[in-house]
């Protein structure tokens, strides 16, 4: 009986856990009514076994990027961006690519990421012409977090849910340094490893966005009890709208 009920609460309160965090970085990201809060769940490339999450908030023309990661290449320096354009997507990672034995480079994905708009330096300048600025971006694995300027332009696609964010530095030999033959499809002075993607998510409107009614009440993970949890789950307030989309398909497949 104590065995059974342990079982059945375990998801439930591991949910409850997910909603705390959600609740948390919801709260410090939402600044204004005017304030659109976009996430990103950053998968691997080029087998490289990283993978992250990024909060993204813009307001006017103040985004506000907080981005953890895990996976990375230890002690060396990684290029991260928002890149905008072509489908807004991240690859298939199972793309053939143009570098060695088919890995990714950063160019074979442009059809679907497109090009950098967003430099996530440490400092200094965020644009385009700081795309593989090395010394200015985070080294290993990033616990990174900045507010900046961008343009009306960069402004409107993110707010339209357009972007996606690419982390850069692949060790394809596992030898713990950039190295290789192949140079950088960005930059000829570096090792393709050094510019070659590495991880990957898509922005996506996050659920204080995509819920108008009722996530709000729910979502705070302080006061949110074991019911209300388990009402959120029924109500699909944890599913991204990409995951909700692709169960709706599910359902209409399943249904033929
Ligand atoms: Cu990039």
């Amino acid at each position: 009986m104590m065995r059974t009920t342990t079982k059945r609460m375990l998801p439930l309160l591991a949910a409850t856990a997910m909603l705390g965090t959600f609740g948390m970085s919801g709260a410090a990201m939402a600044e204004g009514p005017d304030s659109t809060s976009l996430e990103a769940n950053l998968t691997q490339l080029n087998d490289s076994g990283a993978s992250g999450t990024a909060w993204v908030t813009v307001e006017g023309n103040e985004v506000h990027v907080k981005l953890d990661s895990t996976g990375m290449l230890a002690e060396a320096p990684h290029a991260q961006h928002i890149h905008i354009g072509g489908k807004n997507q991240c690859p298939d990672p199972t793309m053939e690519g143009t570098g060695v034995d088919g890995a990714i480079r950063t160019t074979d994905a442009a059809g679907d990421y497109g090009g950098v708009q967003v430099s996530l330096t440490k400092e200094g300048d965020t644009s385009p012409d700081s795309a593989l600025a090395v010394e200015r971006f985070p080294t290993g694995d990033a616990s990174y977090e900045r507010t900046f300027e961008v343009s009306d332009e960069v402004a409107e696609n993110l707010r339209n849910g357009d972007g996606s964010v690419v982390l850069h530095g692949v060790d394809h030999n596992g030898n713990g340094t950039y190295d290789g033959d192949q140079m950088s499809d960005l930059d000829e002075s570096l090792p393709s490893e050094a510019t070659d993607p590495a991880a990957c998510g898509a922005l996506e409107m996050s659920q204080m966005d995509a819920m108008p009614e009722g996530g709000a009440e729910t979502g705070d993970g302080t006061t949110a009890g074991i019911e209300n949890s388990g009402a959120m789950l029924a109500g699909g307030g944890l599913l991204t709208a990409a995951a909700a989309g692709a169960f709706a398909l599910r359902r209409r497949q399943s249904q033929k």
